[in-house]
């Protein structure tokens, strides 16, 4: 796969450079948001929309606020999830969660101020970033819903709602479309918005970000399934592994990573570095 570190630097120099800042009796609360935010994370959805960006014609730093914003909701989601009313996972990118360094109700805090800062990210994308102001009021529109109840907190209450209960194909498609292909159709999204992409090149993007998705999520369970912590064993929760075991579970992410790939075809060349990353992603070790 072709080197992707100048991208990302710049995804983690501006994620530095949008952190809230407080001080004096406050001065503790940006510290709490950068430990989720800094080192670790793989930075998947905000790469995804530099890349749509550029795929569409525009350039990759037309996108950055952006990407950015879709990387801050996405960290609150993993804080939030992993507290103990939700998953209960003592560790996140590769260090102690949230809750385990600040407590339960700082890490609660931290996840709701990043949701909150995210969407005044998108505010300075056009205040600070030159992003003409429709193509930020589209992208509030489009985040919203995506990490809202129709996508991302839809998928969570599912996954809640079928702990502790067998889940069949159907439920737990519509569970991994909502939690997880919904922000990573976020970034794919907001990257085609912002490089002043055609509605058509939106729906292309929907429809490859669904399927990355799915692939995206039966492998982080099959890392999970062979990771030293499980936690979707002790929550119990119905996953493709439990559904249809590891071997039939790595197929079925296979399969879906082949349509994501074939519903960039309608880009042309322009796709290629896309293409190369979903099917990395199959290939990913964390
Ligand atoms: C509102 C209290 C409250 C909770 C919301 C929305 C939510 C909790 C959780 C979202 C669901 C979720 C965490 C889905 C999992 C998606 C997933 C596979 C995450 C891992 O993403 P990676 O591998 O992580 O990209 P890194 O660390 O690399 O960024």
């Amino acid at each position: 796969m072709k080197d992707h570190s100048g991208s990302i630097n710049k995804i983690e120099n501006k994620i530095r450079e949008l952190l809230p800042v407080s001080t004096g009796e406050l001065a503790r609360v940006p510290s709490m948001l950068a430990y989720s935010l800094e080192g670790g994370g793989k930075r998947v959805r905000p790469l995804l929309c530099l890349k749509f960006c550029e795929c569409v014609g525009g350039k990759e730093d037309d996108a950055l606020y952006f990407a950015c914003a879709v990387e801050f909701i996405h960290t609150y989601s993993l804080i939030h999830d992993d507290l103990p009313c939700m998953d209960n996972d003592s560790m996140r990118r590769g260090k102690p969660s949230s809750h385990i360094k600040f407590g339960e109700a700082n890490a609660l805090l931290a996840g709701d101020a990043l949701l909150t800062h995210a969407f005044g990210i998108l505010s300075r994308a056009c205040r600070e970033g030159g992003v003409d102001a429709c193509k930020c009021i589209r992208a509030v529109g489009e985040l919203s819903e995506l990490a809202g109840v129709n996508g991302m907190i839809g998928g969570q209450y599912l996954d809640l709602k079928y702990e502790n209960k067998q889940a069949d194909a159907d439920v737990l498609f519509t569970m991994d479309a909502l939690k997880t292909s919904k922000l990573i159709e976020a970034g794919c999204v907001l990257g085609v918005i912002a490089g002043g992409g055609s509605e058509e090149d939106i729906c292309r993007a929907r429809a490859f970000a669904l399927n990355l998705g799915i692939a995206f999520q039966i492998k982080d369970d099959l890392l999970e399934t062979d990771g030293a912590d499980n936690s979707d064993e002790i929550n119990n929760k119905s996953t493709y592994i439990t559904l249809f075991g590891k071997e039939r579970a790595a197929e079925l992410a296979e399969k879906y990573t082949a349509t994501a790939i074939g519903e960039l075809d309608g880009f042309g060349e322009q796709s290629a570095e896309l293409k190369d990353i979903a099917f990395a992603l199959l290939g990913r070790t964390k």
